[in-house]
């Protein structure tokens, strides 16, 4: 007889950690199962050049324990993913967690018994278990994508994807290096990779919007004596703002932080980009750009949601690109011709620039795609680009990739995969009818990636905590998303969506970077404040719009 569990995770990244952490003490058995052979989720995984968070440091951190939040000290605004590791860690270590932990278990499949009214997981080299709930913290960016290149696996030297980098110290020293991508993950590596290489060719379908980070090291003020804590613009963008001070205005960064639309704290200017002169909203982008980061999206109120206002930051970006990169093709192959922040913006320390060095080469592959991957290098139509090592900055089979990637199967044996086929539905990115007590941490049709991914992760655990702390309560067996509210959230997620700059040009929020993926805009993009509200409503209402079904 298999082992039976009141919660099984899936995952030990950021949201596994602390759906174990928030169970400890309920008197529930729990166990997580993770692929990897360490903690980390992303941040395991991620160990290309460059990797680190685009999200500020003392934003994206757990605020579940004031004593943590007091004790950990960032080194720089936005951390490296070694960094991030280290902090993971010190978290497990600081709890005690790693003992419910299984690694190298990944989950094959997740089927709903209903004889016994459990779930049954297979996890490789493991067995099977049974569990009363089920919980994914699969993440939304951790199925990494590998193009269908002809000719791929002849190639001779070796092929690295960012979202699967090995551990060993990778050094490009002396070599010839090609490059697919230029989402994010590529424009963090590509500067670092330029300054080893002996030549770096950089393919690129679609040029990316990127702002720079002006990435620096925190500000530890030995004299406290000085209060600079009066008017914050929000954390780190503070350069003047120690981490003391920081420190001991915490709840009120993050209560501010809770306000934003994408739970991050930081200037928001509240005027629309087309009331201010022409002088004005230059001056607001320069201002912005000098300050380095995300706030660049919130020079105006209305740059998200308004095609003419986006347009005014679109250019001033590609004015921008024009005036760093000296050579008009490369500057004019690197300029997008979408709206600024639809792909999501990228930010960077030094990528523009870079192209400015002799030993890199842009190769625009928008109208001649790669033909395929030869033993010794990437073939476009006629020309050989020859390289001795590849990287693949392909990206992910995002939001739904790793949830299909197992077989879970629920009530009536209604597979994820066929009720899934055109495109996710679900209530709340929490739950989906038909698969009873299976909840989706930060899951399609939730704000999730729109958001600092540590809030959101923290609102669904806490929210998911005090469901089953609610159902153990009043002997309830089972929770399961009506259709009726599954069918009017997807509806309403479509309507966000419609009116948002972020459904208006392919990218992987739409599921257009896979091919035969359904193109459907699957992040909630109401904003973190107004889901926030949703939910906690919905378990006011003793869980509307879900049945609950007694012991
Ligand atoms: O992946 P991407 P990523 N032929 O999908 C190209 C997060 N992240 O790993 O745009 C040629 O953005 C594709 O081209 P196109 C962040 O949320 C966060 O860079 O589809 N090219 C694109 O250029 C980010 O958005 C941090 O035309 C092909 C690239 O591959 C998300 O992860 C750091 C191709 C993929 O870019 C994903 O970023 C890094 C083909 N057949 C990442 N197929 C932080 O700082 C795909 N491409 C927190």
């Amino acid at each position: 007889m298999p082992k039976k569990y009141d919660i099984v995770v899936v995952g030990a990244g950021f949201a596994g950690l602390y759906m174990l952490y928030k169970f400890q003490k309920a008197r529930l058995s729990i166990k997580v199962f993770e692929a990897a052979s360490d903690l980390g989720g992303t941040w395991y995984w991620n160990r290309y050049p460059g990797a680190r968070c685009d999200v500020e440091s003392m934003q994206y951190s757990y605020q579940f324990s004031k004593e943590l939040q007091q004790e950990w000290n960032w080194s720089e605004q936005y951390a490296t993913q070694p960094e991030i590791l280290k902090y993971i860690n010190y978290v497990a270590d600081k709890y005690n967690l790693r003992n419910k932990i299984s690694f190298n278990s990944k989950v094959l499949s997740i089927i709903f018994i209903e004889k016994k009214g459990l779930w049954k997981i297979q996890v490789s080299g493991k067995g099977f278990f049974y569990a009363n709930f089920c919980v994914m913290a699969t993440g939304c960016l951790s199925l990494p994508y590998t193009p269908l290149f002809k000719g791929l696996t002849k190639f001779k030297g070796p092929v690295y994807h960012t979202a699967k980098w090995p551990k060993d110290n990778i050094v490009f020293n002396r070599k010839i290096v090609g490059i697919i991508g230029t989402g994010s993950s590529a424009i963090q590596s590509i500067p670092i990779i330029a300054n080893q290489a002996k030549h770096l060719f950089v393919f690129q379908r679609t040029p990316h919007y990127t702002v720079p980070a002006r990435n620096r090291k925190l500000n530890y003020r030995v004299d406290n004596k000085k209060n600079n804590f009066k008017k914050p613009r929000g954390f780190g963008f503070d350069k003047e703002l120690s981490v003391q001070e920081i420190k001991k205005n915490y709840h009120i960064l993050r209560k501010k932080a809770k306000n934003m639309f994408s739970a991050m704290a930081f200037p928001l200017n509240l005027k629309s980009a087309l009331e201010v002169t022409e002088k004005e909203r230059e001056l607001e982008y320069e201002r912005r750009w000098q300050l380095g980061g995300i706030p660049f999206i919130g020079s105006f109120k209305d740059l998200n949601i308004n095609k003419k206002a986006n347009e005014t930051a679109a250019n001033f970006v590609r004015k921008k690109i024009k005036s760093i990169v000296k050579d008009k093709i490369t500057a004019n192959n690197l300029t997008p011709n979408y709206p600024i922040g639809c792909k999501r913006l990228a930010v960077d320390s030094g990528y523009y620039d870079t192209f400015n060095k002799n030993n890199v080469t842009l190769v625009d592959i928008s109208n001649t795609p790669i033909s395929k991957i030869t033993n010794n290098g990437i073939l476009i139509e006629k020309k050989l680009y020859k390289i001795d090592e590849l990287i693949l900055a392909t990206g992910f089979d995002a939001m739904t990739g790793a949830l299909l990637n197992i077989n879970i199967v629920g009530k009536q044996k209604v597979m994820l995969k066929e009720k899934w086929k055109n495109g996710p539905v679900s209530y709340l990115g929490l739950a989906v009818k038909d698969f009873p007590n299976l909840f989706t941490i930060t899951g399609p049709g939730s704000p999730s990636v729109f958001t600092n991914m540590i809030v959101s992760i923290e609102q669904h655990v806490d929210w998911i905590y005090k469901c089953i702390i609610y159902m153990k309560k009043h002997k309830i067996a089972k929770i399961e998303a009506t259709s009726d509210a599954e069918n009017n959230w997807v509806k309403y997620n479509k309507n966000c969506a419609v009116k948002h700059i972020r459904s208006s040009c392919n990218s992987w929020y739409k599921g257009s970077n896979i091919d035969g993926k359904p193109n459907v805009f699957m992040p909630f993009v109401g904003g973190y404040p107004q889901y926030y509200n949703i939910c906690k409503q919905i378990s006011k209402n003793k869980y509307e719009g879900f049945d609950l079904i007694s012991d």
